[in-house]
């Protein structure tokens, strides 16, 4: 979490929290977390055996905050992402079978192996994409599709990293969106590094959310990315504004990254034992799980067997992934924009 001394945090009531969500749906969220885990740490190992190409971007340790969105607002509405999209694939509901197919490049994948890693898509999730900030027009876009066909109780949510809040694109959506009254929800998620620089040495201000959102009259909120109560709160909070007011709202969980940028990252630009304390104190996982466990709804046991069932599942993934036959090269021309001759 940020030492800036003027980072003003959003305050969730963890026990009121429990008490309304009761023991199923907080099982839920935990194994969803649970499953995204799993699919992070055995997706980089196939990486390191040769069977995923191109680039790989973990979300590990930021899983409380897309699990806490979409647990909070429902699927019924639009996502948008980065590269690092494999967590909100799988939360929209793509199976792991999907995911780790595209990632290994077969006729199974989500995308029919052509976009791998970073473009998983749902009907909801207009895409994990690799311009980095190019994806706010899009959710804006998204946002104004809702508004004018009058559809109620939805908004698009813009998930954005802190290197992208820097792009002049993002900063022509946010003041369109505040013009045109749209209901976007623009989330950075700051997990303190762009590529090897930290946010403090490419972003001129701090906290972002709060300073940048004045500009564009906008509402804002700083979360922190590791509580999945205080996530899943607030984006109850400002689903209920936005079905009052339909204006756009600008958010920043903080958050830090347990891997590298990517998986060719060496990471050489934090120390090995701030990077330790961050994955100790503040592991989305461990803090949920021991929040459940003090309010007795699950054992150290019970946990264990959530995990074990989520490895299987991404296990299985695997092996559906390595049986499953490359895109055929006579369909090379299907699925993509480009037209066919005449
Ligand atoms: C327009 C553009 N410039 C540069 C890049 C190369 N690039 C890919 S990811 C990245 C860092 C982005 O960091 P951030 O927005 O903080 O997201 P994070 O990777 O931390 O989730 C850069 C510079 C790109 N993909 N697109």
């Amino acid at each position: 979490m940020s030492d800036c001394p003027q980072y003003h945090y959003f305050q969730a009531d963890s026990a009121k929290i429990i008490q309304d969500l009761g023991k199923d749906k907080l099982l839920d969220a935990l194994k969803k977390m649970l499953l995204i885990r799993n699919f992070e740490i055995r997706g980089e190992q196939a990486y390191q055996q040769g069977k995923v190409g191109g680039f790989y971007h973990s979300y590990m340790g930021q899983e409380a905050i897309q699990t806490g969105c979409i647990a909070a607002v429902g699927a019924n509405n639009w996502f948008t992402t980065t590269y690092r999209c494999h967590a909100m694939a799988l939360l929209l509901g793509v199976s792991a079978n999907e995911a780790m197919a595209e990632l290994y490049g077969k006729s199974t994948g989500n995308a029919m192996g052509r976009g791998g890693s970073m473009h998983l898509y749902s009907d909801r999730m207009l895409g994990g994409l690799a311009i980095v900030g190019g994806h706010v027009p899009i959710a804006t876009g998204a946002a104004f599709s809702i508004k004018y066909q009058k559809q109620k109780n939805m908004a698009s949510f813009c998930f954005l990293g802190d290197g992208a809040v820097v792009q002049g694109a993002v900063h022509e959506s946010l003041n369109m969106a505040s013009l045109w009254d749209l209901p976007c929800v623009y989330v950075i998620e700051n997990n303190k590094w762009g590529m090897g620089t930290a946010t403090k040495r490419a972003v001129c201000i701090e906290p972002i959310a709060e300073n940048m959102a004045k500009s564009y009259n906008m509402k804002s909120y700083t979360v922190d990315g590791s509580d999945f109560f205080a996530c899943f709160a607030l984006f109850q909070e400002v689903m209920a504004e936005i079905e009052k007011n339909g204006r756009p709202i600008l958010i920043e969980a903080v958050t830090e990254r347990f891997r590298g940028h990517s998986i060719s990252d060496p990471g050489l630009y934090r120390s090995k034992d701030s990077l330790a304390h961050t994955m100790e104190e503040k592991d989305p996982i461990h803090l949920l799980k021991n929040a459940l466990i003090e309010h007795k709804l699950l054992t150290e046991e019970e946990f264990q067997d959530l995990d074990k069932e989520q490895k299987a599942i991404v296990l299985a993934s695997m092996k559906f992934a390595d049986e499953s036959p490359s895109p055929d090269p006579i369909t090379l021309e299907q699925g993509v924009f480009a037209p066919e001759d005449e």
